[in-house]
């Protein structure tokens, strides 16, 4: 099947312009004024924007806290209505197992033949007693070129100390792997956690106070240096604060190859929405926490000026009524996450670019392109470009709608963005050259999504290798 797509206005991270799109056979086959040619089916994108489909590098399917588990690949349309056509998920070393069978394993079963875009994955290194290190050589070739470590959650078996930290690094950056850290300070939330509860301070709200900026700047700084030492590069997600940027920035500036990401809600959401009466606050409870407005504004100011490099939804959808109320008695009882994958585009359209805080050509680097660079898909994910993957959104700029649960399909029984005001909506979403969103609504098949390789040496390595 193929289709021109006409008349539209072509953005990606470094042009905008007017122009036609032709695919076939999943591949953008050409792109120029005025093409014509007798495709299968002609699409009038006049009025619209025309960009790659997103890269969601950040979200969680298998996610489990307290034993309660996160919604997974059957929800992933959600992404694709979203705008997302490839998304990036965590999977955990199962304990005893190593890292590359994990990851097969957990694919076979929950991935393959359900998923609704196409996904790639992480390995969380959560048992170093396997020969887990001497495994990361092995990765590229399995697909897997990028690995996490939590160093937060004290006492959780995903936790990573500094020591797994360094000898990750150590062999990764032979071999291409990039290291990714989730930046908290495990000790000191586990500390001021405890002192909230002696004093009775358990709603919602004390997650926040017991996770302050400065556990994120510590642990960022901590991992820099350990990066530093190891001649590594590292990749930091989700970072929320101005410390951690600024920790961020002053490597580069010292040539060190050390980048990272923040994410939708912390561009968006703060600290007070964890104060909601009646456990509301309960919703927000990811980590790190939501941050006040100061930050907010220094991140806006960071991906504008490439000081962060992409932006992730780290969606991680825990049920509220169900799930979340676990904590109803004490805060840190309260699965850590939120949803977002759904939303990612649409907020950030609405508040990046129709605010001119960003230009739509930095929407789609830090959407798409950068995210499939760093994680070694940009040779075939996150552009418009003869010989890309057919992955297109077109978008219509007019469209006007509401955030709200009820309409959502991240099979969550609440939005953090319930009753946003969206400007725009991917109208149409095609994936691999298959058309899987019209008029906003998903139209394709289970199982339509495929697992894409990634390959080592991605962005971090800033082409070279150390
Ligand atoms: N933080 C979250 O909020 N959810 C999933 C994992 C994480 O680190
Ligand atoms: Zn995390
Ligand atoms: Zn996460």
């Amino acid at each position: 099947m193929s289709f021109l797509i006409k008349n539209g206005t072509i953005v990606t991270s470094v042009d905008e312009f007017k122009g036609d799109v032709l695919i076939k056979d999943g591949k953008i086959l050409a792109i120029g004024e005025k093409l014509c040619n007798n495709a299968d089916e002609v699409i009038d994108a006049k009025g619209m924007y025309v960009m790659p489909g997103g890269v969601d590098q950040h979200v969680h399917f298998s996610f489990e806290f307290n034993g309660e588990k996160v919604r997974g690949f059957e929800t992933s349309n959600a992404a694709a209505v979203g705008g997302t056509t490839t998304v990036i998920e965590f999977v955990n070393q199962i304990e005893g197992k190593g890292l590359i069978d994990s990851i097969d394993d957990y694919r076979k079963e929950n991935a393959d033949g359900i998923a609704m875009v196409d996904y790639s994955f992480h390995g969380v290194i959560t048992d170093p007693s396997t020969g887990v290190f001497d495994e990361i050589e092995k990765l590229p070739e399995a697909g897997y070129p990028t690995v996490k470590l939590f160093m937060a959650y004290k006492g959780m078996f995903f936790h990573a100390d500094d020591d797994t930290i360094a000898k990750s690094m150590e062999k990764a950056k032979d071999f291409g792997v990039t290291i990714m850290v989730h930046a908290e300070n495990a000790d000191l939330i586990d500390l001021l956690q405890k002192n909230c509860i002696e004093k009775g301070n358990i709603e919602p709200y004390y997650h926040a106070v017991s996770r302050p900026p400065i556990v994120e700047v510590e642990a960022t700084e901590r991992a820099i240096s350990i990066a530093k030492l190891m001649d590594a590069p590292l990749y930091v997600v989700h970072v929320s604060t101005k410390g951690a940027v600024d920790a961020i920035k002053r490597a580069r500036a010292e040539g060190l190859p050390i980048y990272g990401e923040t994410c939708t809600h912390y561009l968006t959401l703060n600290k007070e929405n964890l104060a909601k009466p009646d456990f509301e606050g309960a919703k927000y409870v990811c980590s790190p926490a939501l941050r006040e407005q100061d930050d907010i504004d220094y991140l806006w100011t960071s991906i504008k000026n490439n000081w962060l490099n992409a932006i992730s939804s780290d969606h991680c959808g825990f049920d509220w009524e169900k799930q979340k109320h676990m904590g109803k008695n004490d805060f840190r009882n309260i699965p850590n996450g939120a949803p977002g994958m759904e939303n990612r585009l649409g907020v950030l359209w609405t508040t990046g670019v129709e605010t001119g805080r960003i230009s739509r050509k930095q929407l789609v680097d830090l959407f798409a392109t950068t995210p499939a660079k760093i994680n070694g898909i940009g040779h075939r994910k996150g552009h418009i470009g003869v010989g890309y993957d057919a992955d297109i959104i077109i978008y219509n700029p007019n469209h006007k709608s509401k955030i709200s649960a009820k309409n959502s399909l991240q099979g969550v029984d609440y939005n953090s963005y319930e009753g946003f005001e969206q400007i725009g909506r991917p109208e149409k979403v095609f994936l691999r050259g298959n058309l899987i969103v019209e008029e906003g609504k998903y139209i394709g098949e289970k199982g339509q999504g495929k697992f894409i390789p990634g390959k080592p040496y991605g962005l971090c390595y800033d082409g070279v290798k150390r």
